[in-house]
């Protein structure tokens, strides 16, 4: 059969619309990157928050890595120097914040620190007081979205990314980690680390990293970056490589060296010096770049559109129900308020 040429065929359509390139023949040219300097300009303005919370058992070098966090190129003109300080056992949780500032665009990096846990005979229920932690800020949130006349914007509080650190057994994941990990993978997302890296050798961390994943498939357990929440095939190509990697085997420092005439955060040991920064040396500079550089926004979009937004949800749902119950009404919602 003869072809149509394409004007028949487009009968009754305007005459300069060509299939295909719609908004350019109509509008001319649009502009529409445009949008990316309004936006830029806008984050500029308000600038944004960004929260990272470490977790693990005690000793394990939680919050020695806070401090490399800070201390690293995140901002280390927001730092003071120390020298030798020995940081003392974490017994609460407590938040470092400070705001970053580059090329104009504010950010400000909270880091909460958390004791460690496993020093107790009865390791039940550690996780708790982390749980209502991070449920607390979901909270907070919810009831500033949910006023009538609310804030433009929101302080949020809400923890982006838990970094989960695992000890360097070399071996595989205790029933305690993995059980820690399934919790909190269902209302934060989690990063795993294998704390300590130094303390194995190059081999022993590339099995340990396999075993731990493959650990964490076999239960199920959905750390950060998820494939349940991929929709793009180039962000699922990238996340696939960045799976591979986690967990990052990470070595942590506050204290700098002199390293061929430049200062240089590490740690000593008879070898010579681990450079922390050094990505040959360990995996603490991928960690950074997928917090606080590549995943930044999208660690912060799941936080809100999943993580929040079920809590959100399962929470509205309760006070619906507690409404149409005004016998049990009161009463319930003692209970839940003093479960959260
Ligand atoms: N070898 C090695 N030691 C480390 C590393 N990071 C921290 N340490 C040391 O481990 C000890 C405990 O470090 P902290 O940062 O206090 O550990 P923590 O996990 O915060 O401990 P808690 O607050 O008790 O839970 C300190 O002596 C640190 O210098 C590391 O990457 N490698
Ligand atoms: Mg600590």
């Amino acid at each position: 059969m003869e072809e149509q040429p394409l004007q028949a065929a487009q009968e009754g359509a305007p005459r300069d619309v060509v299939p295909g390139k719609v908004g350019c023949e109509l509008f001319g040219y649009v502009g529409i990157e445009a949008v990316l300097d309004q936006m830029r300009i806008k984050t500029m303005k308000t600038g944004f928050e960004f929260n990272i919370m470490v977790v693990g058992q005690s000793g394990l070098g939680k919050s020695t890595m806070v401090n490399t966090l800070f201390k690293s190129k995140v901002s280390c003109k927001a730092t003071t120097p120390r020298h030798e300080e020995r940081i003392p056992k974490t017994v609460q949780l407590q938040s470092v914040t400070h705001v970053i500032e580059e090329k104009g665009v504010k950010m400000k990096l909270t880091v909460t620190d958390t004791p460690g846990f496993g020093d107790q005979i009865n390791n039940e229920n550690c996780w708790d007081p982390i749980i209502k932690y991070i449920n607390e800020q979901y909270e907070r949130y919810l009831r500033e979205e949910i006023l009538i006349s609310r804030k433009q914007k929101i302080p949020d509080t809400r923890v982006h990314s838990c970094v989960y650190f695992v000890p360097p057994t070399g071996h595989w994941l205790r029933p305690l980690d993995l059980e820690f990990m399934r919790r909190l993978s269902k209302i934060v997302n989690v990063v795993p680390v294998i704390a300590k890296a130094d303390t194995l050798t190059l081999e022993e961390r590339a099995e340990f990293k396999q075993r731990i994943q493959r650990d964490l498939k076999a239960h199920g357990i959905s750390i950060y970056p998820q494939e349940d929440f991929e929709e793009d095939p180039d962000e699922r190509i990238l996340n696939d490589k960045i799976r591979d990697k986690i967990p990052f085997a990470v070595v942590g420092a506050d204290q700098e060296h002199q390293v061929n005439g430049k200062r240089i955060l590490g740690r000593k040991t008879k070898w010579g010096i681990i450079e922390v920064e050094n990505p040959s040396h360990c995996e603490f500079p991928m960690l950074r770049d997928l917090l606080i550089r590549s995943h930044l926004q999208d660690l912060k979009d799941i936080t809100h559109n999943m993580h929040y937004e079920s809590y959100r949800v399962r929470r509205l749902n309760e006070s619906n129900r507690l409404a149409l119950s005004p016998v049990n009404g009161l009463q319930e919602k003692d209970e839940m308020e003093s479960n959260l």
